[in-house]
């Protein structure tokens, strides 16, 4: 199947470009061995490649281009499918915009096509090759440091600081993790993590319990966890927990149990963030807005996790307004090197600025993705990269030194 593959990319700044012209009349020769043909464009700073032909073909060249030391912040800007290649001429032609002036540069790109079809601005391909001629979304480029610039530390002194569990006969434990800021190097949250009293993570310890003790046991293991804060001796830090969407429905007295489960923990409920996951349908809105609303005139701020998992994300947004939101690590994944990952957290950042929603990105893992997401404008990160959650304690924080 012919399938179409667009990337930008940064030339590195030591590069002359005689030898991209030596890099482009081997790429051309090893296309054509492929059956892939192609356009480069080059505008002084920036690349941007279309590479069209058999998928494998396509994925393997690009595979291969990603790893070319010669260029970097290479983002991945769409993987599509046509009947027909746009630009079949060549194994790859190299076009320098800069050698054309500005009001024809367009035409003479598109001169290029050999599509049978008039080459025409629906066509998503052409969508992006007309942006980046035009430079339109140049502001959003965002030029992170390479892998390597920043080293994650541990504070010598820092230890894993754990405490003895409230209750050994209760059938679930918490772990811990920290919600960082990294620059500010604060700890702005914790986040209590139900687990088995083996450490067996919460999809499985839910999805162990009996249906009919589901809610029950969920809404009445947030006393462990406030018990198991005050043993930490949390003092005035927030703490998220979580809960199931419909045990405040279904438990009678939900929030009253809450309210006194933070007070027995020695909490008060405006240092309570409670969770819920857009991925659990709430099947009785009107009985949970009811519960939301007492919840927050109680103190207890609300957060929506999983952002972007499940499929009632932005439903959900136009019935309640949390105080915070999580994107989900399905999002934020290699967002450095994927361009519709990228849009999508632009949006969500936008939306929640407009909303005065605070945003965390949780699942960071590496550190090209804390850098993009700090430079799109969030502040906030939870994530393997920074913490992972301990079992009966809280982790120290892996802060980034810039090298
Ligand atoms: N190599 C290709 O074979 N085809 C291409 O279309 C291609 N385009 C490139 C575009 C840019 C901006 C850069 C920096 C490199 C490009 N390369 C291309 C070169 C590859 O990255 C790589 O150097 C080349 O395929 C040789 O790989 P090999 O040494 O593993 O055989």
């Amino acid at each position: 199947m012919l399938s179409t593959l667009i990337y930008r990319s940064h030339i590195c700044d030591d590069v002359p470009l005689k030898e991209i012209e030596e890099m482009v009349a081997s790429a051309n020769k090893k296309n054509e061995l492929f059956d892939v043909t192609g356009i480069l464009l080059f505008n002084g700073t920036h690349f941007f490649q279309l590479l069209e032909g058999p998928e494998k073909a396509v994925s393997n060249i690009y595979d291969r281009i990603y790893e070319d030391s010669r260029h970097h912040n290479i983002v991945e800007l769409m993987r599509d499918y046509a009947p027909e290649r746009r630009f079949g001429n060549l194994g790859m032609e190299l076009f320098d915009l800069r050698e054309h002036d500005r009001d024809s540069v367009l035409r003479a790109v598109l001169s290029k096509g050999t599509s049978t079809y008039q080459l025409t601005y629906d066509d998503r391909a052409l969508g992006f090759l007309r942006t980046f001629v035009e430079a339109t979304e140049k502001e959003t480029y965002y030029e992170i440091p390479l892998p390597g610039h920043w080293v994650f530390a541990r504070d010598d002194d820092a230890a894993v600081k754990t405490a003895e569990v409230p209750d050994e006969s209760a059938d679930c434990r918490f772990a811990f993790q920290p919600v960082v800021d990294p620059f500010a190097r604060e700890i702005v949250a914790l986040e209590a993590l139900i687990r088995s009293p083996e450490g067996g993570l919460s999809e499985h310890y839910l999805a162990n319990l009996p249906p009919e003790r589901l809610y029950e046991v969920d809404l009445s293991s947030k006393a462990q966890a406030f018990a198991m804060a005050k043993r930490l001796d949390i003092g005035e830090q927030t703490l998220t927990v979580n809960l199931l969407p419909m045990s405040l429905v279904m438990v009678p007295n939900a929030v009253e149990r809450l309210l006194q489960g933070i007070q027995d923990g020695g909490l008060v409920p405006e240092q309570i963030i409670v969770e819920f996951t857009e991925k659990q349908v709430i099947s009785r809105l009107d009985e949970f807005g009811a519960a939301i609303r007492q919840m927050k005139a109680a103190g207890i701020s609300l957060g929506i996790d999983d952002f972007g998992a499940g499929f009632a994300g932005l439903q959900l947004l136009t019935r309640f307004q949390p105080d915070r939101i999580k994107i989900n690590r399905s999002i934020i994944s290699d967002v450095h090197r994927s361009g519709p990952r990228q849009a999508i957290v632009h949006a969500i950042i936008r939306c929640c600025t407009s909303l005065e929603i605070g945003l965390t990105a949780s699942g960071v893992e590496k550190p090209e993705e804390w850098m993009w997401l700090e430079a799109a404008g969030i502040s906030t990160f939870q994530g393997f990269l920074f913490a992972e959650p301990v079992l009966n304690g809280i982790p120290p924080v892996a802060w980034p030194d810039n090298k």
